[in-house]
């Protein structure tokens, strides 16, 4: 049985590359369907002249972007165009994270904000850089090509992010032989369509980069509510301190995280929206 590995999905179809660098396009043997299962982009596989045959077990499986075995997430947020949010940075860092995947944060499209609005924010960002990589960047200017080189070798990663964000134009930034489409967001988003459709693993030194398709809205189903406290690093850093084993900061006696709230040294946001996504997570357990 030969082995590779899947690079892209088109129409049904598997781009499977193997050792040598040899790329075949296959079906997947119908036996996946009967387990409810399918192959992704990033599955490790088996296959033979027709058909792919076994999937790899996997290190990590991430939902959107649909891919797996990845190394780490570019979540990619632009400064501007579409607008940043500290709401949507912190409910894709807990989606990655509750993936087992180990988030960067790429803030991209910096030369469309003022010198002092990029002070504000990066102060304001100052606050994640002791739990996760923080990195600037302005892909037209290839600015921050060379600051993200250090994170993206001999590693398997993944860009995400909003539609519009940059993802492709920063993949093209760091790899010149890459020409990747690109559009503006106003027309990308005018026409209801993502510029980039399909999920797909580039070749990248001795890793890969997945280039992926943006998302307008962000799915919490399947993350159980009782875990997510563990998934805010800054708050586990304290939560020893709390006077309850298992405290979700919330509404406890003696929480120590909502002291730090109250103290600043937890960004006050960081928490607010930690209370709105535990909502929208209920909200979403009761039509279920
Ligand atoms: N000013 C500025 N514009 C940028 C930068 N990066 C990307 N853009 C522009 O933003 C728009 C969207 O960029 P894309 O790279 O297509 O965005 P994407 O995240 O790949 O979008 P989807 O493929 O739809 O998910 C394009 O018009 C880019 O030229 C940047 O660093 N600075
Ligand atoms: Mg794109
Ligand atoms: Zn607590």
């Amino acid at each position: 049985m030969k082995e590779g590995k899947i690079i892209r999905l088109t129409g049904g179809l598997y781009t499977v590359v193997d050792a040598k660098g040899t790329c075949v396009d296959l079906r997947a043997a119908g036996l996946f369907r009967h387990h409810n299962e399918s192959p992704k982009v990033g599955d490790d596989v088996t296959l033979d002249d027709d058909l792919i045959r076994t999937i790899k077990p996997r290190r990590n499986d991430l939902v959107r972007p649909a891919i797996a075995n990845v190394d780490q997430a570019l979540l990619v947020n632009a400064c501007k165009e579409p607008e940043f949010s500290f709401l949507l940075l912190d409910q894709f860092l807990l989606l990655i994270l509750s993936a087992s995947v180990k988030p960067v944060i790429v803030i991209s499209k910096i030369d469309l904000l003022t010198a002092a609005e990029l002070a504000e924010l990066k102060r304001k960002l100052s606050y994640y850089e002791p739990f996760f990589p923080v990195v600037y960047v302005d892909s037209l200017a290839a600015f921050g090509a060379e600051t993200m080189r250090p994170y993206l070798k001999g590693k398997t990663s993944v860009l995400a992010g909003q539609t519009g964000a940059g993802k492709s134009s920063l993949l093209n930034a760091v790899d010149p032989t890459q020409h990747r489409a690109t559009d503006a967001i106003s027309r990308a988003l005018g026409r209801g369509k993502h510029t980039t459709r399909t999920v797909e693993l580039i070749p990248f030194g001795d890793g890969w980069i997945a280039d992926t398709p943006g998302f307008s809205s962000l799915e919490f189903a399947g993350i159980e509510l009782a875990t997510i406290q563990d998934l805010y690093p800054d708050f586990t850093a304290i939560a020893n301190n709390c006077r309850f084993n298992g405290c979700t900061h919330v509404h406890e006696p003696d929480c120590a995280v909502k002291a730090a709230v109250a103290a600043g040294t937890i960004l006050p946001e960081r928490h607010y929206n930690y209370l709105r996504i535990r909502e929208e997570i209920k909200s979403l357990k009761i039509r279920y």
